[in-house]
């Protein structure tokens, strides 16, 4: 069982989607393990994105992230990891399939709604970075009809 970290950024929390997209994970079967609203402080986004520290678009994705509270979580299931990027979409919403958050919602690069993590390393840092061991393991009730 694999375990990923989502972010419902600020544009998605101040839009009113938050229902929206929790009920879109929680349909597909993935398990909620982690969930805190929060407002992030300017230290842990230059931690989150310390990758993109020097592009042009860094500054205004520091901003973004900080301008409002966002919804951490930390998602568990069968290949979590590349089950929630295909949910979530093309990072440019542009590009997104229909269907997919970032399609359904977006249209721009720069308010992209979510965040999810883009392989198994960048899984466990993030949930490291995020919410340390503050996760809840649970059996829950439809496991064996989502897991076989
Ligand atoms: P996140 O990290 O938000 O899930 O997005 P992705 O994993 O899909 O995309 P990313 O790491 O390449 O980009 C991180 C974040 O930066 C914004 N961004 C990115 C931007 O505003 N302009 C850009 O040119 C790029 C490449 C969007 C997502």
């Amino acid at each position: 069982m694999e375990r990923t970290f989502v972010i419902i950024k600020p544009d998605a929390v101040q839009r009113g989607l938050i229902g929206e997209i929790v009920a879109r994970f929680e349909r597909r079967g993935l398990k909620i393990v982690g969930m805190k609203f929060m407002q992030v402080s300017e230290e842990l986004a230059r931690q989150h994105y310390a990758v993109h520290e020097g592009r042009p678009f860094f500054n205004g994705l520091i901003q973004y992230i900080i301008s409002a509270p966002v919804v951490a979580m930390v998602l568990e299931g069968t290949n979590a990891i590349a089950a929630v990027r295909k949910t979530l979409g093309a990072t440019k919403p542009a590009e997104a399939e229909l269907g997919t958050i970032r399609a359904d919602f977006g249209l721009e690069i720069g308010r992209n709604l979510v965040h999810g993590s883009d392989g198994p390393d960048t899984a466990a840092s993030e949930i490291a970075l995020w919410f340390g061991e503050d996760l809840v393991s649970w059996g829950r009730a439809s496991d064996p009809w989502i897991f076989e």
